[in-house]
């Protein structure tokens, strides 16, 4: 078992995207548990590869109170269920320290494969509906502070930075 180091905002790896699993090995499935493990001590309730500059399709969330319910998400699709919307306070493991409010479609339906690579098919709602979302758009080179207007985004920026260095 492994802790992994996550990359934070700005940097650029955090921008790529993603490439599809096509090989359900045990490597793979090492890799998810170092990722689980990683998350579970950080403490986030979701990771994505990206964030620990693997630029493959798989997340690992767990939402539930006892972090005992772990889910595997390779290969993620979704479609939005409900016109709906939920706003909520997001962080993100590759921007510590803040949390900022973010509107996302609050009900819809992940189609994804599981470390074997057996498809799956869940609704969400709520906190696992935003996640889902919000680990998804790491895959794509998102992150939600490109949700947030320019000017927080910058402040963020440049306080992370000024941390980089102070910490380099
Ligand atoms: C994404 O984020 C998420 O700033 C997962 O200092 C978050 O696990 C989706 C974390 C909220 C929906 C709502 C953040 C840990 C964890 C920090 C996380 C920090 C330590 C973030
Ligand atoms: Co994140």
């Amino acid at each position: 078992m492994a802790l992994l180091p996550i990359l934070e905002f700005p940097d650029k790896r955090l921008r790529t995207v993603a490439e599809p699993v096509t090989e359900f090995n045990d490597e793979l499935r090492q890799l998810i548990k170092d990722m689980f493990e990683t998350m579970y001590d950080a403490p986030g309730i979701g990771l994505a590869a990206t964030q620990i500059n693997v630029h493959q399709r798989i997340i690992t969330i767990d939402t539930s109170e006892d972090k005992n319910e772990p889910l595997v998400v390779i290969n993620p699709q979704f479609e939005v269920l409900a016109d709906e919307t939920e706003k909520m306070q997001e962080g993100c493991l590759s921007v510590p320290g803040f949390y900022e409010d973010v509107v996302r479609p609050n009900k819809i339906r992940l189609t994804a494969q599981d470390e074997q690579g057996e498809e799956y098919s869940l609704e969400a709602d709520d906190l696992l509906a935003v996640c889902i979302q919000h680990e998804i758009d790491h895959l794509d080179g998102k992150l939600f502070v490109d949700y947030l207007s320019p000017l927080k985004r910058n402040r963020i920026r440049s306080k992370l930075e000024k941390l980089h260095r102070q910490h380099a």
